[in-house]
């Protein structure tokens, strides 16, 4: 039977189109970022970024916050929806003063001390570098993302993205180290369905 036959015959049921809105988000992707010497990655963001369905609000399962803790950013990479704004809570003794240069989001925050918090937003998609006016060595990274598909590689290098359609879209990694303009990769990926698995070789400075 043609395609064409049972979209005819099954298009007034509805059970059809049940069916491709099923596969359409029926995608999973393990990506495995190492470096040249095969070297797993970990901190790595790996986004996919796929023609957008409904412009949903993007909401990731952590909290939209970067904690100062024991004179580091915590965690170190964050990764933020556009648009977000994201917390700084100092758990601390001592007294920071965030910064950032990056083009994506230029601010201060004046010193500020133990247990209190201030807040920034992030509208503009990229990376922002954070840093302490008072700690020369705290190095902090936001990820600012357009796409629900985002994630950080774990201690062995991995990612899992799922819930993806299927189709063309682009696979990007960033890492701050990464070797490339932005620090960042972008390959086309098609997404087929089920799970499929990629493996990424980057080079870090
Ligand atoms: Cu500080």
């Amino acid at each position: 039977m043609s395609l064409r036959r049972l979209v005819q015959i099954l298009a007034p049921t509805g059970i059809f189109f049940a069916a491709i809105a099923q596969a359409a988000s029926d995608s999973s992707l393990r990506v495995q970022v190492t470096d040249e010497n095969g070297v797993p990655v970990r901190d790595a963001v790996v986004e996919m970024h796929v023609p957008s369905r409904k412009s949903d609000t993007i909401r990731f399962p952590w909290r939209m916050a970067m904690a100062q803790k024991n004179e580091q950013f915590t965690p170190g990479t964050l990764i933020v929806a556009k648009g977000s704004t994201v917390a700084f809570p100092n758990l601390d003794r001592v007294r920071h003063s965030i910064y950032s240069f990056s083009k994506t989001a230029r601010f201060e925050i004046d010193l500020y001390g133990r247990d209190q918090s201030r807040s920034q937003q992030f509208p503009i998609v990229g990376s922002v570098k954070l840093g302490c006016n008072i700690h020369d060595d705290m190095r902090g990274y936001i990820r600012v993302t357009d796409t629900p598909f985002a994630a950080k590689t774990d201690h062995n290098g991995y990612v899992d993205l799922a819930g993806m359609p299927t189709g063309g879209g682009q696979l990007t990694i960033w890492h701050p180290r990464l070797r490339a303009p932005a620090n960042e990769l972008t390959q086309a990926l098609v997404l087929r369905t089920g799970s499929q698995s990629r493996k990424v070789k980057v080079r870090l400075r």
